[in-house]
């Protein structure tokens, strides 16, 4: 594996969209304690399912700590690659490398990760083992690796349509635990020349208590070029209205990198999740304090699924927006399976099913 110190985008690679075709997917064992409620027992079940889910139609690999690979390669079935890695939490999404392509072979990115915050307001303190592991994998993948350390950026804060446009939030890429040294232009810039990217598309915020400063992953997807789905509300007095609100306004005002308007298909969020007292009761402190608190809203969204090679891995919440959700993305994926995998035990983590992987397109 190379080091690259040059840029992806002058080197002729770009950032394909999930939707297009991948090699494969990766994600981690969940295990953290303060993270996942009584050690991860739950959390890890309900990610086995994502993981087969997957593998259906794409080659899984699970990285796994020591202390949980046996669990793991129990769980899993064999044609799931399960690798010893160590990590500090269970997010592919945000710490595995973000591939990019020049249609003859797959390089990663390497970004600065610093636990959605670093100092200022992350979530965890240490990250290095999160943020070791693109090289990592850059490695076990046999991918030449661009380094771009000095900027601070999570997967799950973009979104691709593999055709110029990417979209973000404000509130996630221009907050002051990411890059606060760098004016939004600068940004713009930088993500122009490790995505090959010409057009970004600014939402201000994402999903209400998102604890990733408010990830677009939750909130808005491209499902083909030009097309999105946006995490939508009905609900005049929850805060969430005026967010999506806002998104919708910004969308169909925009055009993307070819100039296309944007068709925008509202996928209506279940009721609010809160934070139960079983939950609780079951998550280890995070520095002497509580790592959640009863009732504390959870940032559930449809938005969160995975495009894989055939099908579509969706969250359901056991709410009766569950159904329609599926019916939505069925008429929007036609040519893919839509698998849902009850993602409570994903949710109480901070993410969800999207959260959780990262794909490896093919070149
Ligand atoms: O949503 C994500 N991409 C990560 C969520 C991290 C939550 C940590 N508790």
């Amino acid at each position: 594996m190379k080091v690259l110190h040059t840029n992806p985008r002058d080197d002729g690679f770009h950032m394909p969209a999930e939707f297009e075709p991948h090699s494969g997917c990766i994600l981690i064992f969940p295990e953290r304690s303060d993270s996942w409620a009584y050690g991860g027992y739950k959390a890890r079940k309900a990610f086995a399912e994502v993981c087969k889910a997957i593998a259906k139609s794409e080659k899984v690999t699970v990285c796994a700590s020591f202390e949980q690979y046996e669990n793991a390669r129990y769980l899993l079935p064999d044609n799931i690659r399960v690798v010893e890695m160590s990590s500090n939490d269970a997010w592919a999404r945000d710490y595995a490398p973000t591939f990019v392509t020049n249609g003859k072979k797959i390089c990663g990115i390497n970004w600065s990760f610093n636990a959605w915050g670093g100092l200022e307001n992350g979530l965890y303190f240490p990250w290095d083992k999160d943020d070791k592991m693109a090289r990592k994998l850059c490695d076990l993948f046999d991918a030449d690796m661009y380094d771009m350390s000095g900027f601070v950026l999570e997967g799950g804060s973009i979104h691709t349509d593999g055709e110029g446009t990417l979209i973000t939030t404000k509130a996630c890429l221009l907050s002051k635990g990411r890059n606060p040294h760098m004016t939004k232009e600068e940004i713009e810039e930088k993500l122009s020349e490790c995505l090959g990217i010409s057009k970004v598309i600014w939402l201000e915020n994402g999903i209400y208590g998102d604890e990733t400063d408010e990830h677009v992953d939750n909130i808005c997807a491209f499902v083909k070029p030009a097309e999105v789905v946006l995490a939508w509300t009905d609900d005049k007095n929850d805060p969430q209205y005026a967010m999506s609100e806002r998104c919708l306004e910004i969308l169909e005002n925009e055009r993307d990198a070819k100039g296309r308007k944007i068709t925008v298909h509202k996928l209506r969020l279940p009721k609010p999740v809160y934070v139960g007292e079983e939950e609780c009761g079951g998550l280890d402190t995070v520095d002497f304090r509580p790592a959640r608190t009863v009732g504390e809203r959870l940032a559930a969204s449809y938005v969160n699924f995975y495009i894989a090679n055939k099908a579509v891995v969706m969250p359901f919440f056991g709410d009766e927006a569950d159904e329609p959700a599926r019916k939505m993305l069925e008429e929007l994926f036609p040519e893919r399976e839509i698998i849902p995998v009850y993602a409570r035990d994903i949710l109480t983590g901070g993410g969800n099913i999207h959260c959780i992987t990262q794909q490896i397109p093919v070149y």
